[in-house]
């Protein structure tokens, strides 16, 4: 099979030598000009952010892998080859990276630790009572690869867990909240909200003024997942106004995060990088090989992506 890379990861020559490795038998292209170069030969393209209209020019493409867990961005390509299956990455090693980062972050809430890093800086010797954490009700907006492992990480602490999903089912770990209906419910019990939702059309912006005031007051809110779920003006009037008590965020609409946005500098909110979960070339080449086999022996590949519902 002939594979394409089309990225301006930072990282492509670790990617041809880490597909090389785990495709030995296949050739590998980088780069928009050389899979122009060789259209008619392409079998299956590996992106982040397709330049617009190429993956359209390959007529033998027969499936579209994201570098990413989230597919949000190949669906920027207005000119997607119709029927080409779009397969997102589903890496245990990006997983775990997520679990940490969500953990991380609930307790860095559930034990008040922006109000201390803020007392820090002002040298205030000044103790807050805390609920237990079986009294801190924490909400995980979707309950995908990345919302099930940090939900199972957080049933540890003894927290008791909700999620919101689209489709009702069975989960022990905590009570589950489905659909439009289930969504002002389930942000009213969600004393901590951490978003891991994918970014669609049903998903942009959900995270907004009437969200917020749908949680209780001195809720706190975590988002791992696109900046395209937060209304960040609608963020800033809800700790302003006291209603939130914190929240942290990992990605933005613009990225990097442009140096005068005033998100930057909020009192009670603190900021990652993007770096939540970080793709590594190593094991993300391997899980996207292992779908490459799978495709080439017609076997059904992991994480194929439904282009109705856009996840
Ligand atoms: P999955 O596709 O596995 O899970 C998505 C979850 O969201 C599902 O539980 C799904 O519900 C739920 N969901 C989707 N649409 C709706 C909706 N309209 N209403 C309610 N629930 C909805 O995704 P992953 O867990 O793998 O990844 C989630 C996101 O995390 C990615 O799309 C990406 O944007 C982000 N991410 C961020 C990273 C970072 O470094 N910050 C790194 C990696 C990913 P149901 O179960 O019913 O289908
Ligand atoms: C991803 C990401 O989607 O890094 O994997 O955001």
């Amino acid at each position: 099979m002939t594979i394409a890379f089309l990225s301006d990861a930072d990282k492509t020559g670790d990617w041809a030598r880490a597909l090389a490795r785990e495709l030995p038998g296949d050739d590998i292209v980088i780069g928009v000009e050389a899979a122009l170069a060789h259209a008619n030969d392409i079998d299956a393209a590996i992106v982040w952010y397709p330049k617009p209209g190429v993956l359209a020019q390959l007529p033998g493409l027969r499936a579209i892998f994201s570098l990413g867990a989230g597919i949000d961005h190949v669906f920027t390509d207005p000119h997607l080859p119709a029927g080409v299956p779009i397969v997102r990455l589903i890496d245990p090693a990006l997983t775990e990276q997520m679990t940490e980062w969500v953990v991380m972050n609930v307790l860095r809430h559930h034990r008040l630790m922006p109000i201390y890093a803020s007392q820090q800086a002002r040298g205030q010797w000044h103790r807050h009572d805390i609920p237990r954490a079986r009294a801190r009700r924490v909400g995980l907006m979707g309950l995908g690869e990345l919302g099930r492992a940090a939900a199972m990480a957080l049933t540890r602490f003894g927290f008791p867990l909700a999620a919101w999903v689209r489709g009702p089912r069975a989960w022990s770990e905590g009570k589950l909240y489905a659909g439009a209906d289930g969504l002002a419910p389930f942000l009213a019990h969600s004393d901590i909200v951490v978003c891991l939702l994918p970014l669609t059309p049903e998903t942009g912006g959900i995270l907004n003024a009437d969200a917020f005031a749908r949680m209780p007051a001195g809720a706190a809110v975590i988002n791992g997942a696109r900046g395209g779920h937060v209304v960040a003006k609608d963020l800033i009037a809800a700790l302003d106004s006291g209603h939130l008590s914190a929240a942290t965020l990992d990605v933005f609409t613009q990225e990097p995060l442009p140096e005068s946005d005033p998100l930057w500098r909020h009192p009670r909110i603190t900021i990652t990088p993007h770096v939540a979960a970080l793709t590594l070339v190593e094991t993300a080449a391997h899980e996207i090989a292992r779908n490459i086999k799978r495709l080439r022996a017609g076997r059904p590949m992991a994480g194929i992506v439904s282009p109705a519902q856009r996840y």
